[in-house]
């Protein structure tokens, strides 16, 4: 089938062959799989109507990519640590994907450029998939836009994706919804022990990486972690003890621990069931975005076409109260019928 994108925007306004675009981001042509992949992920970005056509399509690959979130402040090395996991990773012979998200803009800025250039060592290698990402075109944020992104990656063979988010306020939470595993990472000399517990970082992390263990302070980082992690109940939370791993990402130096704990996280949540749970939950949240946002283009439509003018005049005449009038206004939603 071809659908005709009606997106603004020029690069998907060139005719899409959908089920041409997913059979060549799974196939083996590494040339047509890199540019189907960053084609279908642009309309991901895009929130395009032919996101439904591509969904349906992908649904049979969903779930196969393990998902890794690496979240931290600005600066604290998740891009060099994203570098050196990516590495790792291809040595042990993975196809591995890279989502590098900026929540906090709607548009590509100038660090996304910086993490290019860090992670040029993969740029011509097959197997590794590099993608900045805005959330700019979805009313969901990253929590449709993310397991979207990362069913394309899933269909063109990646076994692992690793998510980079800026930890700003709400985003590292956000990212560790998003993720099987989360590293939060940690620096020593940026404050990060107090900004920890406050972000509220200690009930997200699965693993604490403490980068630029180089750096003076580390050792204090390390030990104001596990006197807070002490603190909290999060140690027996069903049993996971929150490992803290002191890495080197500039030199590649703790990569092998990092990626153990990594493993060890991947298979207690497996051997606990909780794996399928944080899947579950995670599609809850994507159905819901995609539903709240149909719900809301709906309403929408009904304020256009005076249908919810109407109902207001009743409430002001005093015929309908506003609960009622509320009531009809879901029912026409969502039944499809005028009020
Ligand atoms: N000394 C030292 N510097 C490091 C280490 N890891 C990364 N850096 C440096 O720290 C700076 C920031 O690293 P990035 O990997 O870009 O950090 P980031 O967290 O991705 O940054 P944003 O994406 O801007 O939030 C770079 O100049 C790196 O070279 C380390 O282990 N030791
Ligand atoms: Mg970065």
């Amino acid at each position: 089938m071809v659908a005709v994108d009606s997106s603004v925007t020029a690069r998907s306004r060139r005719v899409l062959d959908v089920p041409l675009l997913v059979a060549q981001a799974g196939g083996d042509q590494p040339a047509l799989r890199a540019r189907a992949v960053a084609r279908l992920i642009s309309l991901v970005e895009d929130a395009s109507p032919a996101l439904r056509e591509v969904m349906a399509l992908l649904a049979p690959c969903a779930g196969q990519a393990r998902v890794i979130g690496l979240t931290g402040s600005p600066g604290v090395g998740k891009s060099t640590s994203t570098n050196v996991l990516v590495a790792a990773y291809r040595r042990q012979g993975k196809r591995v994907g890279v989502l590098a998200i900026d929540p906090s803009s709607p548009f590509s800025g100038g660090a996304l450029l910086g993490d290019r250039v860090r992670m040029q060592d993969h740029a011509t290698d097959d197997g590794v998939f590099i993608r900045s990402m805005a959330s700019r075109g979805h009313l969901g944020g990253l929590s449709w836009a993310t397991p979207q992104a990362v069913r394309v990656l899933s269909a063109a063979g990646c076994d692992v994706v690793l998510v980079e988010t800026v930890g700003v306020g709400q985003a590292e939470v956000d990212v560790a919804a998003l993720a099987d595993t989360t590293l939060v990472l940690l620096a020593p000399g940026m404050g990060d022990g107090i900004q920890a517990a406050k972000a509220g970082i200690l009930e997200v992390a699965d693993v604490f990486v403490v980068n630029k263990a180089d750096r003076e302070g580390a050792d204090t980082v390390v030990r104001d972690l596990r006197h807070m992690l002490s603190l909290g109940d999060r140690r027996t939370d069903g049993g996971w003890r929150v490992p803290i791993v002191k890495t080197v990402a500039a030199k590649g130096e703790g990569a092998d621990e990092v990626l153990a704990e990594i493993e060890r996280h991947g298979d207690w949540l497996a051997g606990t069931g909780r794996l399928e749970l944080r899947r579950r939950k995670r599609a809850a949240d994507e159905v819901e975005a995609i539903a709240l946002t149909v719900l809301r283009g709906r309403i929408g439509d009904l304020r256009d076409n005076d249908a919810l003018a109407g109902l207001a005049a009743r409430v002001v005449a005093g015929e309908l109260d506003p609960y009622a009038a509320a009531d009809e206004l879901v029912r026409a939603v969502t039944m499809k019928v005028r009020p």
